[in-house]
């Protein structure tokens, strides 16, 4: 998988170098790199930004630098890109787009910042075959930019590549579960710490009735996924 971010900070994704998504950059089943759009812009002080038309508070981003850098990359490239768009207005991000989004050649995030990208960008590119263009947000609330969410979205994508995470046994585990049947509590030893013991049932070693016990307690602590606060 092909990933590029796209931003005018793109120090913002310095520290996925690090830890497992690094491991995987460094083992060739990840190829990260950023685009800085301001080597996109023109003129002497090299502005992205600009008034809103319709008057308002805030700039926003302009669109030329913007095709620039995108046609840049659809130059350079044979496959189909998943153009993420951050906003706070888009289709909110869950396990299931991860999932979609994991089976991606090359994803490439639009972070914008200001009061956000010139609508055009996602109106042309929609139109452009061999693109896929995926307005997100990553929930209820409004940032800075797009950076953070892009870099969320690439946590809980690359997690989702064979080999990326440790333990591959609890990658099959989420993918026979919905989220919300896995929210159940896990304990590790010593077996009573500071006056609290380990649920009997966790010790008993009767495989049939931890799952049982661990479904109850899901049910009780699921509340990211149920059709209340998450509707579709
Ligand atoms: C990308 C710029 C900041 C965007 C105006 C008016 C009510 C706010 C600030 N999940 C999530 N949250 N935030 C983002 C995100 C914010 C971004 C950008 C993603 C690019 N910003 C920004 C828009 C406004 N808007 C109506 C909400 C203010 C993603």
């Amino acid at each position: 998988m092909k990933i590029t971010a796209i931003s005018i900070f793109p120090d913002y994704f310095a520290p996925l170098k690090l830890s497992l998504i690094g491991k995987a950059i460094d083992n060739k089943q990840l190829e990260f790199s950023t685009v800085d759009l301001r080597d996109y812009a023109e003129g002497a002080h090299r502005s992205v930004d600009d008034t809103p038309y319709g008057g308002g508070a805030g700039m926003v981003m302009s669109p030329e630098p913007w095709g620039k850098a995108i046609d840049g990359l659809l130059d350079s490239s044979d496959t189909t890109i998943d153009l993420v768009i951050l906003t706070p207005s888009g289709k909110k991000f869950n396990q299931p787009l991860a999932h979609e989004l994991a089976n991606s050649e090359h994803i490439v995030f639009a972070c914008g910042r200001y009061e956000g990208i010139d609508s055009r960008v996602s109106d042309f590119y929609r139109d452009i075959p061999n693109v896929r263009v995926r307005e997100i947000s990553i929930g209820d609330y409004v940032l800075n930019g797009g950076e953070v969410a892009a870099l969320v979205i690439i946590e809980a994508v690359t997690r989702l590549i064979p080999g990326v995470i440790g333990n591959p046994d609890s990658l099959l585990e989420e993918s026979h579960n919905q989220i919300g049947q896995l929210e159940y509590p896990v304990y590790t030893k010593p077996a009573i710490w500071r006056d609290l013991a380990v649920p009997e049932v966790l010790i008993s070693g009767n495989h049939g009735a931890i799952a049982k016990w661990r479904q109850e307690e899901s049910k009780k602590r699921s509340h990211s996924q149920n059709s209340q606060d998450n509707p579709e």
